[in-house]
């Protein structure tokens, strides 16, 4: 699985489309009252966070990148009018790439958090949906704490993926960033950390400093294709009573349409307005999406996913919808493990089939709604 897959034609493409169109966002209109065919909100702002130091293999700070060579823009741009989706470029980081590290990437990862969350800040402001793309997934620590603080908390996250990403410096067997930004985003405390772990030095204080003054509550946290949890995690998930982890054992179980039933019924229950989706590509199988770092078998088909993408987009278009997708998150494509950019097309295909994609737009069935 090491295998170094990157073809030098598609290498050189992707530089090509790193930071490319960094936009001056400032005076962005706001979109009108019109909502094009397929659009669930305004304006979509894709913004870059090109991070990876929260895992330990290099490459996801591209995803941006492959997305963008997988012509991310305007295949959404199809679906919800070109001029409803623009890309602001990449955030600009001032520390020079080196090889991922872990927590002693401390404040590099900082900066990112911080850079990102004002720019989703931004995007917030101009009314628009901000879509960022990864990034290893700790940059949802940026990213969510933006809509947790712009929506003062009323808010649910959506976590597809296959990790729990629930690790705290205490429990986490390697001191990797991206396997702890739910729990930053909830404020679970550390505890102690063992003197023996590498990463040990400063880690409370730090860990402190990635805790949002809004805090993601437990109840308002649902993840989606769970199949490889530590053992710490499930101890920390016992600490946030109310969250809910479907596994892939309850898509076998209980089937994709009853889940996604439930995940509506649950966000309605909630009562709240904003639904942040976080998007890890190894939900997917490795079979299907190879370009990640942390690939686990058993994931999601490719009409799995996408039945998942349009049982959300159906959700979202209700008319009696009580919530909005706030934003979304693409994280961990990894192109330098992946095979011709295949995983950042399953991306943007996903992409597409959340915002309203779809095979036939008219014909419905006469069967009930449900099974
Ligand atoms: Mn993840």
């Amino acid at each position: 699985m090491g295998e170094v897959r990157l073809n030098l034609s598609i290498y050189r493409q992707l530089l090509a489309c790193i930071n490319r169109n960094t936009a001056e966002c400032k005076r962005v209109p706001r979109i009108g009252k019109k909502v094009p065919r397929g659009t669930l909100l305004g304006m979509i702002e894709l913004i870059g966070a090109p991070f990876d130091l929260g895992g330990k293999r290099s490459g996801s700070q591209l995803t941006g990148a492959a997305l963008r060579l997988a012509g991310f823009q305007s295949a959404l741009g199809a679906v919800v009018g070109t001029e409803n989706i623009r890309d602001n470029g990449d955030i600009q980081l001032s520390f020079p790439a080196s090889p991922a590290d872990g927590l002693h990437a401390f404040e590099a990862a900082l900066e990112t958090y911080s850079k990102l969350k004002s720019r989703v800040g931004e995007s917030f402001a101009r009314g628009a949906t901000p879509l960022v793309m990864g990034g290893s997934h700790d940059i949802s620590i940026g990213s969510i704490s933006a809509a947790l603080e712009a929506t003062k908390g009323d808010l649910a996250v959506l976590w597809i993926d296959a990790h729990a990403d629930l690790n705290t410096p205490a429990t986490s067997p390697s001191g990797n960033l991206h396997g702890m930004p739910l729990t930053a985003l909830c404020g679970l405390e550390t505890g102690s950390v063992a003197e023996s772990k590498p990463w040990a030095n400063h880690a409370e204080a730090q860990w402190q400093k990635l805790i949002p003054a809004t805090k993601l509550k437990s109840n308002q946290i649902a993840w989606f294709g769970l199949r490889e949890v530590d053992p710490g995690e499930i101890q920390n998930m016992n600490l946030i009573p109310g969250c809910r982890p479907y596994t892939m054992h309850d898509v076998d179980r209980y089937t994709i349409p009853k889940i996604l039933n439930d995940i509506d019924l649950w966000l309605r229950g909630l009562g709240t307005k904003n639904l942040w989706i976080s998007f890890d590509v190894d939900s997917l199988d490795p079979v299907l999406a190879p370009g990640t770092g942390t690939m686990v078998r058993g994931g999601l088909t490719y009409r799995e996913s996408h039945l998942v993408a349009e049982l959300l987009c159906e959700s979202l278009r209700a008319k009696d919808c009580p919530y909005k997708l706030a934003g979304l998150d693409v994280v961990e494509v990894n192109p330098i493990l992946d095979n011709l950019n295949e995983t950042a097309h399953m991306a943007v295909e996903w992409v597409c089939s959340l915002f309203g994609k779809a095979i036939l737009d008219q014909w419905v069935p006469t069967f009930k709604k449900g099974i």
